[in-house]
């Protein structure tokens, strides 16, 4: 299934239960629990359930269309449990940019730099979305942004470490279309299921991989505006803390934290500030400018506003390469444009790494046999506990992982 990417279409789908037989089968459909609730809204209620229970190509929802102003827009809980349960989310089919400039409008609005009336109409329909969360929970909360390709082998962690701290996250995941449409997730993977963004094809090193990250932001915004911190995972990553420690480190700065050195005297950043062409970063990214870090981290809400209203440096980044493993822009856009518009914010990458005895650039993938108490406390106490997060671990991992929960959350 290419063409996903291509044609600027994400793709449009639905998760449901084949027919003939007990297999899932997974098809992806679009959607916030946002916009499918202004969706059942303006079209009535509750025929318009069917729509989840059929795959239409595209659907074409104005996210800010309001057809009946008169109307109250009712907190109805049992409606958003009937969506998350069809395993329906960001149901849109909008391209990149269409969610972009979506995102960044609806922040306007949230953040009171448009007052037209039009826009305080849109910004009811906000708040009542707000009223509208569990039980009207307005507590911050972290995104878990997952960043997969075939599925989360180490999912029952997660689970763990998310139990009794339902009002204090939500979760977006971007996976593989090919992979999500034939295998895709269950009703059995418990909290990741339903929560699936319209995704697109990616490819290691390429500049895919940064739209696949501005995706899972623009949704993640969109879907709850008490999402106050964004974390970017992978597959084999793991916490290394517990729920609480992570949220209270988080809520006592204002920074984020991401890697964003400056190597005035790095051959390979050079290489890599000069691999688009000699001057292709010029004039809006110097070399003073360019920063390199790793691409896992965890960002404030403004840093996340900063990326979807980005016009100055996406451009530059996503350049076509001269080489296609010469430019790696996962590890240098967002952390340049961040420590240039707020300068001191960065701090650091949440996620552990071990690049021990590594070659072609991989990152040390940690077995059952090193899966040791001893290496969980190394990882816990590095630098006074400054690892939130660890990767790689390899899914035979997993069952050694969870024995070891109460040494992971402690
Ligand atoms: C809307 O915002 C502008 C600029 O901030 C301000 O000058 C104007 O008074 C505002 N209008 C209303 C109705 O609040
Ligand atoms: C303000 O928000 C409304 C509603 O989203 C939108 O229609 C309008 O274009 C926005 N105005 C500006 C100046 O961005
Ligand atoms: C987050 O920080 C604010 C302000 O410092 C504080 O009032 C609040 O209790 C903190 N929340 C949590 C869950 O720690
Ligand atoms: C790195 O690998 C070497 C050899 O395999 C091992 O002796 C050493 O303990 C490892 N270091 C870390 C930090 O894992
Ligand atoms: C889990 O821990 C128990 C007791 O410490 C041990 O006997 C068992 O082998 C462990 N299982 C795995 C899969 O590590
Ligand atoms: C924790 C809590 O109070 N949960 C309640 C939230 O609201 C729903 C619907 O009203 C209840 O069913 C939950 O028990």
């Amino acid at each position: 299934m290419k063409g996903d990417l291509e044609s600027g279409q994400p793709t449009a789908g639905l998760w449901r239960r084949s027919a003939a037989g007990g297999r899932n089968v997974a098809l992806l459909l679009t959607a916030t629990v946002l916009c499918a609730l202004w969706l059942i809204v303006d079209q009535g209620l509750p025929s318009q359930l069917q729509m989840f229970t059929s795959a239409p190509a595209t659907l074409s929802i104005d996210h800010f269309a309001d057809r009946d102003n008169t109307r109250p827009w009712p907190c109805d809980y049992a409606v958003q449990k009937s969506v998350r349960e069809r395993g329906a989310m960001m149901l849109h089919s909008w391209s990149d940019e269409e969610l972009i400039k979506r995102a960044a409008r609806a922040e306007d609005i949230l953040e009171g730099l448009n007052n037209s009336t039009e826009a305080s109409r849109v910004l009811l329909k906000i708040q009542s979305v707000l009223r509208c969360k569990p039980n009207g929970s307005q507590n911050p909360k972290i995104a878990f942004m997952f960043l997969i390709s075939t599925g989360l082998p180490l999912a029952p962690v997660w689970e763990k470490f998310f139990q009794g701290n339902e009002d204090l996250y939500n979760i977006y995941i971007h996976g593989k279309p090919d992979w999500l449409r034939r295998v895709g997730f269950d009703v059995g993977m418990g909290v990741f299921w339903g929560r699936v963004v319209p995704s697109a094809s990616t490819q290691r090193l390429a500049p895919n991989i940064v739209e696949a990250e501005r995706r899972l932001l623009a949704n993640a915004l969109l879907d709850d505006p008490n999402n106050e911190w964004f974390a970017l995972l992978s597959e084999s990553c793991i916490p290394i803390q517990n729920f609480h420690y992570i949220y209270g480190k988080m809520n006592e700065t204002s920074n984020s934290r991401i890697d964003s050195g400056y190597f005035p005297h790095s051959g390979l950043a050079m290489t890599r500030w000069k691999a688009r062409g000699d001057t292709a970063m010029l004039p809006e990214v110097p070399f003073s400018a360019f920063r390199f870090g790793s691409q896992w981290f965890i960002i404030r809400r403004r840093h996340a506003v900063a990326v979807i209203r980005d016009r100055k440096y996406w451009p530059k980044f996503r350049l076509p390469c001269r080489r296609l493993e010469a430019c790696v822009p996962d590890e240098h856009y967002i952390q340049t444009l961040i420590d240039n518009v707020d300068e001191g914010s960065c701090h650091g990458s949440p996620t552990f790494i071990s690049w021990n005895g590594t070659t072609g650039g991989h990152p040390h993938s940690f077995g059952v046999d090193e899966t040791t108490p001893h290496l969980i406390e190394a990882m816990k106490t590095q630098q006074e506990g400054r690892y939130f997060f660890a990767r790689k671990f390899k899914p035979e991992a997993l069952n050694t992982l969870l024995n070891m929960t109460d040494l992971l959350f402690r």
